[in-house]
């Protein structure tokens, strides 16, 4: 296909945030991505691939399937026709090769996107699943003269059914690059140390359950840190959560899916459940975050659309990471009360209150900006997402890009 032909079968309109907007393409750049091509043979996946990888050809690696000669096809059981790939795909993720990777195939088998959703999760790389927007992607009767593995219109029908649907996520979130991720773990490692350390905090540990009532370690406390900071949007559970659909269907999330976005978080906070940071979300931001929300979360009380907005730093062990934004829908009713906490002196240069019953809410003398990526979570359905834990907790995955 020439490029012109190409141009011509991906309108600019319809071409992925990250090929078309500078400040994704930037922000892209600062990510580990795992960019899994979906489609079926000759919908115009290999040229998308080649787009996205010619774009960010200094950081990225393409492997396709049909240079390991992968015949598309319904199997049974993946089995030893990956073997090649993955191990080439391992051994690019082990080496830090690329902080880009893109895998070209037809990913309409569940069981073959679960062993890179591992592989994603392992290595900490972000993925993204795009789909060519070309008009005859399912119509197959076209495809099969398009296809170069020359697959009968049978052999087309039968790829067909998974891949005519919405692959939905276990979240859709905003997901931080890497450097941003580093720089706020280090910002939350900071904080959770010099507040653990705090006389005013010694005094008040009633709330948290730790054995000796003088000290304690927040860090070792907080010990399980999400395996990649976000600030989730629509907890989907893979469809079966109420209104996923809808919500993948949006206007805002189709377009958005893949693009950059800039959060900024205004305050820090603790509670004998989770420590947290809070997102100011703009009137771009709140066109992708769900109308129902706050509702979901606390469905008797009237909460601004957008308070929920957070990234969950850490949880105590037995607590589950969705606790983070109901904490902070804690902090929102009291504050709504006109409670504004104790003022507890400075931390990190900003002010630092205390809410009762072991609440703790550090408001940020200046916002911190982080750069994200707007996408899904993806994994084996059934199984929540991974978490980080070990000595160093919220540290252990900082490294340089
Ligand atoms: P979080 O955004 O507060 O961290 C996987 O479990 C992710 O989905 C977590 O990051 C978690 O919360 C979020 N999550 C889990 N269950 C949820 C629910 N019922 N509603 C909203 N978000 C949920």
């Amino acid at each position: 296909m020439t490029s012109a032909q190409a141009s011509k079968d991906h309108p600019e309109g319809q071409k992925p945030p990250l090929l078309m907007d500078d400040h994704t393409v930037a922000t892209v750049r600062e990510s580990k991505i795992l960019i899994l091509l979906r489609g079926l043979p000759g919908s115009g996946k290999t040229e998308l691939a080649k787009e996205v990888e010619q774009k960010y050809k200094d950081s990225a690696r393409l492997f396709s399937a049909d240079q390991y000669n992968i015949r598309p096809a319904v199997r049974s059981s993946t089995g030893g026709e990956y073997a090649k790939l993955d191990e080439d795909l391992n051994s690019c993720c082990e080496r830090h090769e690329a902080s880009i990777i893109i895998v070209d195939d037809t990913h309409h088998d569940r069981e073959r996107l679960e062993e890179l959703f591992d592989l994603a999760n392992k290595f900490q790389f972000t993925v993204i699943v795009l789909e060519p927007k070309t008009p005859w992607r399912l119509d197959c009767s076209q495809l099969k003269d398009k296809n170069h593995w020359k697959l009968s219109l049978e052999e087309l029908k039968n790829l067909r059914p998974t891949l005519e649907k919405d692959m939905l996520p276990l979240y859709f979130g905003w997901f931080l690059a890497k450097r941003d991720e580093d720089n706020l773990r280090k910002t939350a490692h900071e904080f959770l140390e010099q507040l653990g350390n705090l006389k005013a905090f010694k005094k008040h540990l009633q709330a948290f359950s730790c054995e000796d009532k003088h000290k304690m370690d927040l860090l070792k406390y907080f010990a399980k840190t999400p395996n990649i900071l976000h600030c989730t949007t629509k907890f989907c559970d893979y469809g079966k959560a109420p209104g996923s659909e809808e919500y993948a269907q949006l206007e805002a999330v189709r377009k958005g899916y893949s693009k950059a976005f800039t959060l900024h978080i205004s305050a820090l906070f603790v509670t004998p459940r989770t420590a947290g940071a809070q997102v100011e979300l703009t009137q771009e931001q709140l066109h992708v975050w769900p109308s129902d929300a706050e509702k979901e979360a606390m469905p008797k009380d009237v909460l601004p659309r957008g308070s929920r907005a957070h990234i969950t730093l850490g949880c105590a062990s037995d607590v589950q990471d969705v606790q983070a934004g109901i904490d902070l829908l804690e902090f929102v009713k009291l504050q709504q009360a006109g409670r504004e906490g104790e003022n507890m002196g400075e931390l990190l240069g900003g002010k630092i209150s205390y809410y009762d019953s072991g609440m703790w809410m550090l408001v940020l003398p200046r916002k911190k900006e982080v750069k994200t990526i707007f996408s899904g979570y993806y994994g084996k359905s059934g199984v929540t997402a991974p978490h980080l834990g070990g000595k160093k907790g919220l540290l252990s995955q900082c490294q340089i890009v």
